[in-house]
């Protein structure tokens, strides 16, 4: 008997595309569900952080005698205890913490997986309540298994992604991840406590009216990327006239949107800072992976940005993600 679900969890999505698969060993399920339990508990206290100065600011002690800590740090914290505790991750690289942590004990060393993260990106959005979001992005380790991860676990390329997603912490809270077979977007139902599948099988619309990039940087880009945002605003009435500009400033919005609506996201490199702000294994290739598998795009400008091959945990790349078309006809102002 077929029982007719309407409404999926993430946790009975995660186990149905395991039984698809039997000889999948369900450590990949698993440390999905993990990510889902660590989102929901920095979804109880991003919302609380409009009340930070009645709790207390980071750092002092709230009226329940807690020490406060900064959101970004207890995101961090939540992240790497659920994936040690867990049956799936050998170790975990994050934007918060300087080097890669090697769980190293005996389950961890036997777990297939490494998982890099950015926890809360755009934290500087929470006291302006600003949606913020969690990126992260899973390799199978390429070291021995039963014995530590290693440094080269955590430096492969974007394209050598099992899985990879994020969490938006919004008007709603979402969880979006991706493997090889798709992208599913699942909404925290608060009543129940569980992420539900509102958002099966997103597809990136091959085209769309909306670019995000901070103008203010405008006359530090390269000719191409200053051409293609000239020709966004100067569309005629015949293609619908100029598209619209939208950058709040916090990637995952910005880039959840553009994902949904069509749109594309840039973050260019600059005269100062010749490959932008954004960071390679925990911004750039989650949501390239993402948007690619959505049928989208993502390049650094010159290459696509799942084949660059890191050096460095913590370094950075120019940032061109989102719809096919609006990605090719910003490649042909690059070629001009
Ligand atoms: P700028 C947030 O700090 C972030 O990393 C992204 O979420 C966001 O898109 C970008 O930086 C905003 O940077 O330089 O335009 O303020």
């Amino acid at each position: 008997m077929i029982i007719n679900r309407k409404i999926l969890t993430l946790d009975e999505f995660t186990i149905q595309q395991l039984r698809q698969f039997p000889s999948a060993t369900g450590e990949l399920s698993s440390l999905l569900r993990d990510i889902g339990l660590a989102a929901k508990r920095i979804n109880v206290e991003v919302n609380k952080a409009g009340l930070v100065d009645i709790l207390g600011d980071a750092g002092s002690v709230n009226v329940q005698g807690e020490d406060v800590k900064k959101l970004d740090i207890y995101a961090n914290n939540q992240l790497m205890g659920v994936l040690k505790h867990g049956i799936s991750c050998a170790g975990i690289g994050s934007e918060e913490l300087d080097d890669v942590v090697v769980f190293d004990d005996e389950v961890s060393n036997n777990s297939k997986y490494v998982v890099l993260f950015d926890p809360l990106d755009g934290s500087g959005n929470i006291d302006v309540n600003i949606s913020i979001g969690t990126i992260f992005g899973v390799y199978r380790r390429i070291s021995e298994l039963g014995k530590p991860c290693t440094k080269e676990d955590f430096l492969q390329p974007g394209n050598r992604q099992v899985a990879a997603g994020y969490v938006v912490y919004g008007s709603s809270t979402m969880l979006v991840y991706a493997t090889r077979r798709g992208v599913n977007g699942f909404t925290l139902d608060p009543a129940i406590g569980e992420f539900c599948l509102s958002h099966p099988d997103i597809k990136c619309p091959p085209s769309g009216r909306i670019y995000s990039v901070n103008h203010g940087n405008f006359f530090q880009y390269d000719e191409g990327v200053k051409s293609y945002i000239t020709a966004c605003q100067k569309k005629d009435k015949t293609n619908g006239g100029p598209y619209t500009q939208r950058y709040i400033g916090s990637m995952v919005a910005d880039v959840h949107r553009n994902l949904i609506k069509g749109g594309i996201f840039m973050y260019p490199g600059t005269i100062d800072k010749p490959k932008g702000k954004l960071r390679l294994m925990y911004e750039c290739n989650p949501f390239a992976f993402i948007t690619e598998v959505a049928g989208g795009k993502a390049t650094n400008g010159k290459e696509r940005v799942l084949d660059i091959q890191p050096t460095e945990l913590h370094q950075r790349s120019a940032y061109f993600v989102g719809s096919k078309d609006m990605m090719e006809e910003l490649e042909s102002h690059y070629k001009k």
